[in-house]
């Protein structure tokens, strides 16, 4: 299918933290490099991004602050924007959900759901706090991970094995508001029947069997479980309040209203907006990271179906995470490359930024970023061959014809091949980017670099000039041509570099694709300006200092996390302690769960009976070690399996701060087994 037209979005950013590398080279780079393409090649396109200033982690955030979720999202909103500019996302709008336009853009959409009666209405138990009186996010709710016993998991995901809950999945559930038990209550919410709508969803999905197979594999495995209907209200203040009525104290749920916020953006920035969202000759592509694709491969496209009169994306190309120097990246224990840090440290340096991220992007498997490895792409790469080419071919023009260019008089074979060769560029190039191949296309553009270079290595000008300056002038005017193309092919991935490039050869403005097929865009006496240096070598010392910055970041971090103590449990009665049966046990017998690194199978003499309890402690005793050892026991604890055995029991332990454990134990030596702890 041939569209007259591109609506291009970059995911929105929650305005809550500044911007690092890993935003940029999961989603915004590859969609800055399509979209200037598009553009270059003279299509009809507007680029849309702006933040997401609703949802719960902005207020999270304002919390900790201890300012208004306003102050939170004008602050970030600012920075984001601003360093997306500074690394030339050429966004048409860089928007906000915050704005009014947003508000009832949204409000409107739902309106239109909810009159043509698609939500399903529903009254659901949720927990709320009673002493901060508000329901409770997912994100407000800490508990006992069910899974791998962890005090601090989160209402929707244990952060420490990954797992995604439930809240009323959580053992000993408290709110973060205060510490409190939370409280289940009833509350009416408005949900979306994915259910119903699974048919028409997969036959959408079927119909993109061309998606990214990371794209693809996620939307499958979500449908192969079966969609389930999702609550598209919260209770919570902070939002795009429920446009109807009975909904006092609601807001639209953050990913109902945020994809919105591409629609709103474009409304805002052209009173045309609608040709952008409702013709089908209109092409939509979603850039996004691995963790938003099923809420724009599936959630945002059956709410654009169910509303009737919007397009759906035809490509939604995410991509997977950049790691940082083999670790997560992380803003809460800055494991980060902050870009508005690099841009202190690397002024005008945006693009080999752009090129590293770019050469190294997450497209197929996560990847990793490694100081190291920017300097060697840079040196090895930027400077060696594309900046070499460049610098010595406008060096020697100076040197040879003050600066014009020189006619070709005569062509060798191996010149028309390479003139072949060239011209043959931007449509390699253009095919990887139409598949989203950004790598692969940013290679094409080295080969074209690589292959100026080996020409001018092969052809020793500054040889032949005392020879036969007749044969040089052609390969200087070769050259000069590949650098012309090259200034217009580097455009997307390094627009400042092209800028720089273009004006050192004095190029005509506004130079499209298709002209890079031509080896002829500079004409014979064409006056060029001053050369300069593209890149700069980046020296170790450089590396090095940024290394040891993420190191000091680290330690920062591990004092912090030594020196912190988890946050006070909410309030127990007596009664519940009592109901605990803990009694003093020796340790009989010892030994490996097999194919486990932390289990030990014990077995214990409890004074009341010789039973098997599987504990985690092998990290910080040996079995051989602890035979005949004292011990604290909860001998009424619902016997479990673990990895296949009973477990009948629960060995009480201490924890410090480095995770190692501690017998909790009598300290007196004639304390029997049996002995009840109270
Ligand atoms: N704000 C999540 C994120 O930043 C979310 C994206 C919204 S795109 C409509 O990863
Ligand atoms: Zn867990």
């Amino acid at each position: 299918m041939n569209f007259k037209r591109h609506t291009v979005t970059a995911a929105l950013p929650y305005a809550n933290g500044p911007v690092h590398i890993g935003h940029l080279a999961g989603c915004y780079l590859p969609a800055d490099i399509y979209v200037r393409y598009l553009r270059s090649k003279g299509e009809d396109v507007k680029f849309i991004c702006g933040s997401d200033e609703h949802g719960v982690p902005i207020t999270i955030k304002a919390k900790k602050e201890g300012v208004t979720p306003q102050q939170v999202v004008d602050k970030y909103n600012k920075i984001m924007g601003d360093s997306f500019k500074e690394f030339g996302i050429s966004f048409d709008i860089y928007s906000r959900t915050s704005s009014k336009v947003h508000h009832e853009t949204a409000s409107t959409f739902f309106k239109t759901l909810y009159d043509k009666g698609v939500f399903n209405e529903e009254i659901t138990e949720q927990y709320f706090d009673e002493k901060a009186n508000q329901f409770l996010a997912d994100r407000y709710i800490i508990g006992t991970c069910p899974k791998c016993g962890n005090d601090n998991a989160y209402g929707d995901q244990c952060e420490k094995c990954g797992t995604s809950l439930s809240p009323t999945e959580l053992i000993n559930p408290r709110s973060t508001l205060s510490g409190e038990k939370p409280v289940l209550k009833k509350t009416k919410n408005w949900f979306l029947p994915l259910d119903k709508m699974q048919p028409q969803i997969e036959a959408y999905i079927d119909s993109h069997k061309e998606w990214k197979s990371n794209v693809y594999g996620q939307c499958k495995s979500w449908l192969n479980s079966g969609l389930q209907p999702r609550a598209m209200t919260r209770d919570l203040d902070w939002g795009v309040k429920v446009p109807i009525p009975d909904a006092e104290g609601k807001v639209l749920y953050v990913w109902f209203d945020a994809p919105i916020g591409y629609i709103s953006a474009t409304k805002e920035l052209t009173p045309d907006w609608e040709k952008y969202w409702k013709d089908k000759e209109t092409k939509l592509v979603h850039f996004i990271g691995k963790d938003n694709i099923v809420f724009h491969c599936i959630i945002f496209p059956a709410m654009l179906m169910a509303e009737g009169s919007y397009i759906v994306p035809e490509n939604v190309p995410a991509n997977e995470f950049l790691n940082l120097e083999g670790d997560k990246i992380s803003t809460s224990r800055n494991w980060a490359v902050w870009l508005h840090e690099y841009l202190l440290e690397f002024k005008d340096k945006q693009d080999v930024l752009r090129y590293t991220l770019c050469a190294n992007a997450p497209e197929t498997k996560d990847n990793d970023f490694t100081w190291k490895d920017f300097q060697a792409k840079n040196n090895n790469e930027l400077v060696a061959i594309l900046g070499n080419f460049v610098n010595r071919t406008l060096v020697l023009t100076h040197k040879y014809y003050e600066g014009k260019v020189p006619d070709a008089s005569e062509y060798t074979k191996t010149d028309l091949l390479l003139l072949d060769e060239i011209s043959k560029f931007p449509a390699k190039i253009a095919a990887s980017i139409e598949q989203y191949r950004f790598r692969e296309a940013l290679g094409e553009l080295m080969n074209l670099a690589r292959a100026g270079n080996k020409y001018l290595a092969d052809n020793e000008p500054w040889n032949l000039i005392k020879s036969d300056a007749k044969r040089v002038q052609t390969i200087m005017n070769i050259s000069l041509q590949i650098s012309s193309n090259l200034a217009v092919l580097m455009e997307p991935f390094l627009p400042f570099t092209s800028k720089k490039l273009s004006l050192m050869l004095n190029l005509n403005e506004g130079l499209k694709w298709k002209d890079a097929t031509r080896t002829n865009l500079l004409l014979p006496g064409h006056q060029i300006n001053t050369a300069s240096l593209l890149f700069e070598k980046v020296e170790d010392e450089t590396i090095v200092a940024q290394v040891q910055k993420l190191e000091d970041s680290k330690k920062q971090n591990e004092l912090e996390k030594s020196t912190a103590i988890e946050p006070a449990k909410g309030e127990t009665s007596f009664d519940d302690f009592s109901k605990m049966d803990i009694r003093v046990g020796t340790i009989l017998e010892a030994e490996r769960v097999p194919k486990t690194d932390k289990l030990l199978k014990l077995l214990i003499d409890t004074g009341i009976d010789q039973r098997t309890v599987v504990s985690g402690i092998a990290g910080s005793y040996k079995p051989e070690d602890i035979i005949g050892q004292q011990v604290s026991i909860l001998v009424n604890l619902a016997p479990r399996k673990i990895k296949g055995i009973e477990s009948q029991g629960m060995i009480l332990m201490a924890e410090n701060n480095k995770g190692e454990l501690s017998f909790v134990a009598p300290t007196k030596p004639d304390m029997n087994n049996g002995g009840a702890i109270k």
